[in-house]
């Protein structure tokens, strides 16, 4: 070989060599700014949750966010809905995160990638799973053995999966964090956060940039940063975006600044107000951040929906479960249409970078199927041996969720009148016992309801014997503000007229496996009677005129429940609010055979039991709350 190329070829191999050429991410501490391939890069990123989208729409969700002018999306990753149980994974359909990251990638979005363990997110018990309970005692978010155990052997399975995306490795996944506002939580320790990191380190190799997330104080950063993790903050929007970074150069004095999320809106409870923030003030604030140089993820850019049980709650003195929109007033709505937000959002972003060339992609068609009559199939007392078929467990006290292994959704518990009741006696329970609402029957007639935090006393009559039934509903695990954990059902004894009520029969119900089989086979048109107050199912179907686009469930007269649309949980309905109506994705929807409806209300049923489906939502309305 003449001596040019032989040159040039050992230049070549020196520069490989050096890593040269290699795709790398990294924060330049001199220079203040991340370096994507050596070139400064400042990314504008939205988070987006797939947990929360339907598949078939996670396209149209990303390509709106990429014609926004974003250039990466920030995902969690719920450890609880990829291992159901112990050792079980779930990666399919809805829960394909390859695929998901695929698609990023193929719409030209960067990737912030957001493992936890631990996520918070309003996702139920912050994306831990419920069987970590199992052991009572276990200590979450701790290095305590049994749970870093656990974290270990998921860790093994999901960053295995993950570490091909880095880009790093010709991937798109930029950066990942590790924990999540850990300076949040009291524990407080960094045996924990080392583990993790050492963790992250072994899985993911040396080069991807790892990093935290912490609420901007320096309270919050004490015990949520480590040295050879990258301290990045969250706040919203305010009056002075430059002291809001402050408490990140106490902890960063260079590198990046960074927020990892800037809320464009806020999450819901149940009972309370919609939450919104004024689309201008939020435009503002992106623009003095990104004025200052700032790499910012707007939380959240697309809500989307906590579908079945995912929703969490927080806690501030009292139980706050959140509801099943997360709609967030996020720059795309729930049902994932363009908002005066994101336009105002976008038009800052083109201030600083180029947009996309074409088009915003418009809202998807929505439609109105109207009212859609259903009825009664059976009380939920009738049906105990398909909702639960491998039978009751007998214990002299009622046992937790936890403990009998149930994760979600209902357990029934019976025990029988200790002795004849003829004059009201109260049927009580310890204040935080009932975790976290209670529909009572006395020999299968509603009474009403206890509830977590709120009535815990029930006024009963009625013959020694007579079974006393029980149907405990969780509401979701706290994701934020204790450091408890969460445990569901019937946690204290519970008395009648003080005395003490024992020998119980516990249901752990699974109310999806029976929808999920077909249950309830078609029957005759149920009697014209009016249906009972109480716990009980009913069904019905409509055809779409040949089309299956989005709409909107409305719940006229019925009070709190569960709702299925062709066997996928859709999620909780409450008239309490603020939400009165359910988004119902298309994608859920046969275009030409009937559409099947389960409804499982859980205390009364309006005189005609029918639903409404509309062409838009209903989100900010509270609503009068049904008699007790
Ligand atoms: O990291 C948290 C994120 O997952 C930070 N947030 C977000 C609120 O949407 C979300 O939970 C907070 N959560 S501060 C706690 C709310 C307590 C009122």
């Amino acid at each position: 070989m003449s001596p040019a190329p032989r040159a040039l070829l050992l230049l070549l191999l020196l520069l490989l060599e050096a890593g040269a050429g290699a795709p790398s991410f990294q924060v330049d501490y001199a220079n203040n700014c991340f370096r994507k391939d050596g070139a400064p890069f400042r990314y504008v990123s939205g988070s987006i949750h797939y947990a929360r989208v339907p598949r078939p729409a996670w396209r149209d969700r990303l390509r709106k966010m990429y014609m926004s002018g974003l250039n990466a999306v920030q995902v969690y990753v719920p450890w609880n809905y990829h291992e159901p149980l112990p050792g079980v994974y779930d990666f399919s359909g809805d829960r394909d995160l390859g695929s998901f990251l695929e698609l990023t990638a193929e719409l030209g979005l960067l990737v912030i990638l957001r493992p936890g363990p631990y996520i918070c997110a309003e996702w139920e018990m912050g994306g831990l799973p419920a069987w970590l309970l199992w052991k009572p005692d276990i200590v979450l978010r701790s290095s305590d053995p049994d749970y870093l155990r656990a974290v270990d052997s998921w860790l093994g399975v999901l960053l295995p999966r993950v570490r091909p995306h880095l880009y790093q490795n010709g991937g798109n996944i930029i950066s990942v964090q590790v924990e999540n506002e850990y300076g949040s939580y009291a524990a407080c320790d960094y045996d924990y956060l080392r583990h993790l990191l050492a963790t992250f380190r072994a899985r993911l190799g040396p080069d991807v940039l790892l990093f935290t997330t912490d609420g901007n104080s320096p309270a919050e950063l004490r015990c949520g940063t480590l040295q050879g993790l990258y301290a990045t903050v969250d706040f919203g929007p305010g009056p002075n975006m430059t002291a809001a970074f402050a408490p990140q150069r106490l902890y960063e004095p260079q590198g990046p600044l960074v927020n990892s999320e800037y809320y464009t809106g806020w999450l819901d409870y149940w009972g309370e107000a919609h939450a919104g923030t004024d689309p201008a003030r939020v435009a503002r604030g992106l623009q003095d951040m990104l004025q200052l140089g700032a790499s910012v993820n707007m939380y959240m850019f697309q809500g989307g929906t906590n579908f079945g049980y995912w929703s969490g709650a927080d806690y501030k003195g009292r139980y706050q479960p959140v509801t099943t929109s997360y709609d967030y007033d996020a720059p795309l709505s729930e049902a994932g249409d363009p908002t005066e937000k994101l336009f105002a959002i976008r038009t800052v972003i083109g201030k600083f970078q180029p947009l996309p060339e074409g088009p915003m992609p418009p809202a998807t068609p929505k439609f109105a199927y109207g009212s859609v009559p259903l009825r009664q199939q059976a009380e939920v007392l009738e049906l105990l041996d398909v909702l639960c078929p491998a039978g009751p467990i007998r214990s002299p006290f009622p046992l937790t969720f936890e403990a009998v292994k149930q994760a979600h959704g209902f357990v029934l518990y019976r025990t029988r009148l200790p002795r004849d009741v003829w004059t009201p006696a109260p049927l009580s329970s310890p204040p935080t016992a009932v975790c976290d609402r209670a529909y009572v029957l006395l020999n299968g007639e509603y009474q009403g309801r206890l509830e977590r935090d709120g009535q815990a006393a029930l006024n009963l009559t009625g013959q020694a014997g007579a079974p006393l039934d029980l149907l405990v509903e969780n509401m979701g695990r706290i994701n934020f503000g204790t450091n408890a954990s969460d445990f569901k059902g019937l946690l204290q004894n519970l008395t009648l007229d003080s005395a003490l009520l024992s020998d119980w029969l516990i249901y752990p119900l699974d109310v999806d496996a029976a929808v999920a089989q077909g249950w309830p086979l078609p029957t005759p048109q149920a009697g014209g009677s009016r249906a009972r107050p109480g716990p009980a199912l009913y069904t019905g179907s409509f055809q779409t005129p040949g089309i299956a686009w989005d709409t909107f469930v409305k719940f006229p007269g019925w009070s709190k429940g569960q709702l299925w649309v062709n066997g996928f949980n859709l999620g909780r309905y409450w008239a309490r609010g603020p939400q009165q109506t359910l988004f119902v994705p298309g994608s859920l929807l046969s275009p030409s055979s009937p559409n099947n409806i389960t409804l499982l209300e859980l205390e009364r049923p309006p005189p005609r039991p029918l639903l409404l489906f509309l062409d838009r939502p209903i989100l900010n309305q509270t609503g009068a709350l049904p008699p007790p």
